[in-house]
């Protein structure tokens, strides 16, 4: 083992560390080998505990020197850290340590990236810089000092003074270590300023390196859109004189909320219309907001231990969610973040990796940003919003901030500021932080003397560690329609608290049709019978937009379904539905886009293992493609008209008309390309004079097994740029038929520009690989055993993009015993890989389990 032995931490073992920390002084003296950071540390005895055991963390640090009060000491040092007699009074507490950036390949800590000094300390990553109380909860005032050669130096905080090769920075908020970065370099600033609703002048900048001064217009709009967003709608103003980001090439992840600091993946901030499509423009957005809206929901106030990370995040997703919805189409948004929930959510929450939003235990704390404290701690949040209502979310949001600003807080004090302004008991609703696993909500109805009666039975499975389950509160938002498709009752949250419950409706005149989870009112899985011309009705006439594509989603499930399991043809009344809605020109087009876009693969996977059939990733390729060439015949003569209608004219603009227009635009390309071989996509990709279009084009093609010339032409054409070649590298992944798919990404993986150090280009060839369903799952085991030996390559110098991969095979119990035995070896052979990080072997361990 490299990292030493792993060892579970629980949330009911938590106590304050026995010192405050009142100041804290760093000077950094870069040396791309031998970098020396000297801290200056104000520490006093904590009051609130009477524990006085001194532990400082710290790993991979050569100390120098260390001192008290001015006198030399002799540590004991561990690979954790350091531990040491100290006095029981306050006292300065000074080190010297050196660290080697250049050889950081962890992307933890400070390390380098092209040249650039850069540091990652979310969530345990300043042990790696300094000597440390490194947990959420100690939180202190930041002075550091920079000295290096290069043009721009920057922390947290204010700037304080600068001369030639040093700078000096000063952050008046008390934070945790995790918010803590550095960055030097030679990078240029696009600048902007704002001022707050007070009137306070901000200076903002975006820093990126030579060359990507073009990218940065769009994420500097977006900023500024987050922070009068922010103002307007949950009352929140900046607090610093600036605010600053960097967009760097090596980063594990999307972006971090360091104070004042933001540190962004540059696939994350950089945009363009030539190099970026609309989806990368609206998640550049989203991202920006979200990483701003953590200066308030993380940064002011924080989290007392890693067991409360939904905190924060479930909080920030919930936040950024609203703020797209706001500026864009809050249907489209909802629908997107739907089919996102059960495409990653549901899949880790119905497997072995299935863990509560908070988390009771971990062994590395880096392997819970999941989808599940993310994506599912959002969705928890908006249950919330919807059992006590708008006015009332606001009132306790506000008393949150009042009463915790400056604070390292836990769930109990996010919900009890919802109980004290609403007066409400949040016991059962906890449930949905302590409990795993995603509840099945069972519907049957009856129609008696004018009353229409709702029967809801809620339970959920087992998942490891918790065998039994009890009732959650879950908010069912219902609505029903007549039989012309008018509402006869408006939208009314029901709130399901027992195991089994009945809804009535009287006064009806006759028997309706109910919408039933109205805007995915809740995370759950809703099992009822319905009929295709149920859903049609719905599909057609539904006034809630969600409930009218979810209708749509189930007819195209339904229809796939039944031609894997019963080997029937594409079925006529989905055929026919969706002609109708697609020659509807009232519909917002991105909506429309969305009803014809068909459903996942991994979905129809794992809605086949719940209905007890092993999916056959080759038998749902099939029929996917079958169902795409029938649905183009069937579409025929409306696809030149609607591609030609939802063409945009002039200039690109990634605004939220035009991306609608262009979502269904793509729809249309891909249909016609299974009609005319390629042709109209090759002209596409011909003359467009975007990426948006270009990408499309290229992606129709190679979805055909055709393009090989113009992803040729796109690879000469974009070579020099990486986030496009990310693009390149993984739409040939993506894209291909089942029987090449490893091939090509073994391929890729010799290619010169392929570098398993950058994560972005590791994600593009290996994410792509395990996202094609039928490639991946190939029954040659090719795929599984490419990725495997790529991420044993990849752990010895990247423990968490290789830890975070492993999830690709999260979901094999659902596959027939010939798959599964496949991918067994390849997780053994992993698991039995000397000097595994903790961070694989934990993944491993849990899946295999
Ligand atoms: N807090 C960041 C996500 C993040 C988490 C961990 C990281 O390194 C291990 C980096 C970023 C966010 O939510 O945006
Ligand atoms: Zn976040």
């Amino acid at each position: 083992m490299r990292d030493a032995a792993p060892t579970t931490i629980y949330l009911k073992d938590y106590t304050p560390f026995g010192y405050v920390v009142d100041s804290v002084h760093l000077t950094f003296d870069l040396e791309p080998h031998s970098t020396r950071v000297t801290s200056r540390i104000a520490f006093a005895p904590n009051t609130e505990t009477t524990d006085r055991s001194f532990f400082l963390h710290g790993e991979q640090l050569k100390l120098i020197s260390a001192k008290i009060d001015g006198i030399a000491i002799s540590p004991t040092v561990t690979e954790q850290g350091l531990s040491c007699d100290v006095p029981n009074a306050p006292f300065t507490w000074e080190t010297v340590v050196e660290i080697d950036p250049a050889n950081n390949t962890a992307l933890e800590g400070l390390y380098m990236s092209n040249g650039m000094y850069c540091t990652q300390c979310e969530a345990e990553g300043f042990r790696k810089i300094t000597f440390y109380p490194d947990r959420p909860d100690v939180m202190a005032v930041f002075t550091v000092r920079i000295n290096g050669p290069h043009p721009v130096l920057l922390s947290n905080g204010n700037p304080v003074d600068a001369g030639p090769h040093w700078a000096e920075w000063h952050d008046p908020w008390p934070k945790p270590a995790y918010l803590f970065a550095l960055v030097a370099g030679e990078l240029l600033a696009h600048s902007s300023t704002f001022t707050t609703v007070s009137g306070k002048h901000v200076d903002l900048n975006l820093y990126v390196r030579p060359g990507d001064e073009g990218k940065c217009a769009f994420g500097m709009e977006a900023l500024k859109k987050s922070m009068i967003w922010d103002e307007q709608v949950y009352g929140r103003e900046y607090d610093l004189d600036v605010f600053n980001i960097v967009a760097v090439d090596d980063f594990n992840m999307g972006a971090m909320e360091n104070k004042g600091l933001n540190v962004f993946n540059s696939s994350c901030v950089l945009a363009s219309p030539e190099t970026s499509t609309d989806d990368n423009f609206e998640r550049i957005e989203a991202i920006i907001a979200h990483e701003y809206f953590h200066n308030w929901t993380g940064n002011r106030i924080t989290c007392r231990d890693w067991f409360q990370l939904c905190l924060k995040e479930g909080l920030t997703v919930f936040r950024d969610s609203q703020f797209t919805s706001d500026l864009r189409s809050a249907p489209v948004k909802r629908i997107r973040d739907v089919i996102d929930l059960r495409g990653r959510q549901f899949a880790e929450d119905n497997g072995p990796l299935s863990h509560p939003v908070r988390p009771e235990s971990f062994q590395e704390i880096n392997n819970f940003y999941t989808a599940t404290v993310y994506e599912k701690g959002a969705e928890v949040i908006g249950m919330l919003k919807r059992l006590v209502g708008d006015a009332a979310y606001c009132e306790a949001v506000d008393l949150y901030f009042a009463r915790h600003d400056g604070q390292a807080c836990t769930i109990e004090d996010w919900l009890k500021v919802f109980e004290d302004t609403t007066g409400r008991d949040l016991t059962q609703f906890k449930r949905w932080y302590s409990q795993a696993g995603t509840p099945r909500v069972n519907v049957t109805e009856d129609w008696t003397d004018g009353t229409y009666t709702l029967t809801f039975t809620q339970s959920t499975p087992a998942t490891p560690g918790q065998p039994h389950k009890d009732p959650r509160v879950i908010p069912i938002a219902v609505g029903l329609l007549g039989s012309n498709g008018d509402e006869v009752r408006k939208t009314e949250m029901l709130e399901l608290t027992e195991a089994s419950q009945s809804f009535s409706f009287d006064g009806l005149s006759s028997r309706p049709t109910p919408s039933i989870l109205r805007e995915f009112s809740a995370p759950v899985i809703l099992e009822r019978d319905s009929t295709n011309a149920e859903r049609a009705f719905l599909l057609a006439h539904d006034t809630d937009p969600f409930n009218r594509w979810e209708a749509g989603n189930a007819l195209a499930k339904d229809a796939r379904l039944n031609m894997i399991i019963k080997g029937a043809a594409p079925d006529a009344d989905y055929l026919d539905a969706l002609q109708k809605l697609v020659r509807d020109d009232d519909l917002d087009p991105g909506f429309r886009a969305l009803v014809l876009q068909p459903p996942s693969a991994s979905d129809l996977a794992q809605t086949l293992f719940e209905n007890e059939h092993a999916p056959d990733p080759q038998a749902i390729y099939d029929a996917s493609e079958t169902m795409a060439q029938t649905l183009a015949q069937t579409l025929a003569d409306s696809l030149p008209r609607l591609y030609a209608a939802t063409t945009v004219e002039g200039p690109y603009q990634p605004d939220a008309v035009g991306a609608s227009n262009r979502m269904l635009n793509f729809r249309m390309l891909a249909l016609l390309s299974r009609l005319d071989g390629g042709d109209q996509a090759a002209q596409q990709f011909a003359s467009a004079d975007n990426m948006t279009l270009q990408y499309a084009a290229l992606v129709c093609l190679l979805s055909i097994d055709k393009g090989a010339e113009q992803n040729q032409a796109f690879f000469y054409q974009w070579k020099d740029d990486r986030l496009v070649m990310d693009k390149w590298f993984a739409a040939q992944v993506a894209f291909a038929t089942p029987e090449k798919t490893a091939a090509i990404a073994a391929t890729l993986t010799q290619h010169p520009l392929f570098d398993m150090k950058n994560p972005n280009r590791f994600r593009a060839v290996m994410g792509a690989l395990a996202m094609n369903h039928a490639g991946f799952h190939h029954i040659s085991g090719d795929a599984y055993s490419l990725l495997a030996d790529w991420l044993i390559k990849l752990d010895p110098l990247n423990p968490q993009t290789t830890a975070r991969m492993c999830s690709a095979f999260q979901t094999w119990k659902r596959y027939d015993a010939d798959r599964q035995a496949l991918i067994k070896i390849q997780l053994d052979r992993i698991a039995a890989t000397p000097d595994l990080s903790r961070d694989t072997t934990e993944m491993i361990t849990r899946i295999r389990e």
